[in-house]
């Protein structure tokens, strides 16, 4: 299987050139100008187009089982719904529940994954704590791939992590040589907030936001942030929707601390006006968290995503239809959480980050693949255009319009939180393992076809941390000797 891309300007996070790139058996084999296409091999015709890497969403959640339903996107109809958006890798989550091992988790969502079109890996998330977990976690690390582990500060009585938790898990994940990730809102803040709005008769969609103000999202943050600081761990924010977050990512940051920061396309243009639509569905579609928030605060995401103190975008693809999200008729706190966008994310953020000026084509490559692909570890193999790399790349015409609707997506979900938007920039091919699995509108995506991609721990870098770390543990610290009495 052969395949020429040709006329196109190659984009990478480094740079633009005019260059054609020849992939063969799944990977780039060169890249260049003037390659000549070998008899039988397929030519696609880049001229006036973006030859990019396809990309990587790190943040996913296809046919997840939660607040007593599960997600309607499945790993194959998420992963295909991602190729026509140009999406070629997801990085999606195993959630065990509390007191479930987390090799039975991993090995379940292993199982449920098999049908991906595309290539995904997993973040393990840590819900509770035993010398089983100590142990599941370094079987993760040394025979998975996997290289990086998710704490839920919200979701009290259900998923959430504690700072006990959180203390062993880091400990134990620094030991491993991998990033800890951390969905940052105080539960219980979040438990406490939701009671007193049911108390008080609000159990409309306006009641989702009212529970999760930006300073549960920022307080989390920091914690996490501190956490990590003094068991010396890198860590990676996911959805960070506020400047409070922000604020403490860019404070951390400043001070050399290896804190990444993660935003979401949907809370880089969607406000929380949504959420007091008179339309029921129309505001209970919205419901995902964190809510998205006053405009504010995406004003201050744009800026962190054009400083760097936020690294990555993702999508938190995790679709409920409308029948499932009824469930939270009568009682906002029993909406399911979560929406879609991994179709969308590239076309969103091109238009509003590119088109705008907000962002160089490189720097959209880098924050929508290359940065994903160095944070997890799995670059240059992703997040690249080079010889040697994966043949997932993106021919992206500048030119292509379309209006984003839930009547012509490819996602499993009735609804769609960029509806009616228009945008300017498109996959107009998409190659995933070498193949072309989107072509001008046509899905050529095939259930099993996407494979597991397993991530190295970084043993280098947080060896070296993990040395530093114990040369501050207290009984490495001579004591002052004591002033004669
Ligand atoms: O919290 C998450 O990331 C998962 C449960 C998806 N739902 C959501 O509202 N973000
Ligand atoms: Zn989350
Ligand atoms: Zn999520």
């Amino acid at each position: 299987m052969s395949l020429l891309i040709r006329g196109g300007t190659v984009v990478t996070a480094d740079q633009s050139r005019r260059a054609d790139v020849y992939c063969e058996d799944g990977l780039i084999k060169a890249v260049g100008e003037g390659l000549e296409a070998p008899t039988g091999a397929q030519v696609i015709d880049a001229g006036g187009q973006y030859v990019m890497p396809g990309g990587i969403d790190p943040h996913t959640h296809m046919e997840l089982p939660f607040m007593g339903t599960v997600a309607s996107e499945s790993f194959f109809t998420g992963t295909a719904a991602g190729f026509a958006g140009g999406n070629t890798t997801i990085i999606d989550f195993v959630i065990p529940d509390p007191g479930q091992k987390l090799m039975d988790a991993y090995r379940a969502w292993r199982g449920w994954s098999e049908k991906a079109a595309g290539d995904y890996s997993f973040h393990v998330a840590v819900t509770w704590w035993d010398e089983s977990v100590h142990a599941d976690m370094g079987t993760l690390v040394r025979e998975e791939g996997v290289n990086s582990f998710k704490h839920f500060m919200a979701y009290k009585n259900a998923i959430m992590a504690t700072d006990e938790i959180m203390y062993q898990s880091f400990q134990r994940a620094l030991e491993l040589g991998a990033i800890v990730t951390c969905h940052a809102e105080n539960g219980e803040l979040v438990y406490q907030l939701q009671k007193d709005l049911v108390a008080r008769g609000i159990l409309g969609p306006e009641g989702h936001p009212l529970s999760r103000p930006a300073a549960v999202e920022g307080e989390a943050a920091h914690r996490a942030i501190r956490f990590a600081e003094v068991i010396g761990v890198p860590v990676y924010l996911v959805h960070t929707s506020t400047k409070d977050a922000l604020d403490a990512i860019s404070a951390a940051r400043r001070q050399g601390q290896r804190v990444f920061g993660e935003v979401l396309a949907g809370h880089l243009l969607i406000d929380d006006s949504v959420y007091r639509s008179p339309d029921w569905e129309f505001a209970a579609g919205h419901v995902m968290s964190p809510p998205f928030r006053e405009k504010h605060h995406q004003a201050a995401l744009w800026k962190g995503l054009q400083s760097g103190d936020l690294q990555t975008t993702a999508t938190d693809h995790c679709c409920f239809c409308a029948e499932q999200k009824a469930m939270g008729r009568d009682d906002f706190t029993k909406i399911p959480n979560g929406t879609a966008g991994v179709e969308d994310r590239m076309a969103v953020l091109w238009t509003h980050g590119v088109n705008t000026g907000r962002l160089t084509p490189e720097e959209f490559v880098a924050v929508t693949s290359a940065n994903a692909a160095k944070i997890f570890n799995i670059y240059p193999r992703k997040g690249t255009i080079a010889v040697g790399a994966d043949a997932d790349i993106v021919v992206w015409d500048p030119e292509a319009t379309k209006t984003i609707s839930a009547k012509t997506h490819h996602q499993n979900i009735d609804f769609n939180i960029f509806e009616g938007m228009p945008v300017k920039g498109l996959a107009s091919h998409t190659v995933s393992n070498g193949k072309v699995v989107w072509a001008n509108g046509q899905l050529n995506a095939v259930q099993g076809a996407g494979r597991y991609v397993k991530r190295p721990a970084f043993q280098s870098m947080f060896g070296a941390l993990g040395k530093l770390n114990a040369a501050r543990t207290p009984q490495a610290v001579a004591r002052p000797a004591m002033a004669a009495e």
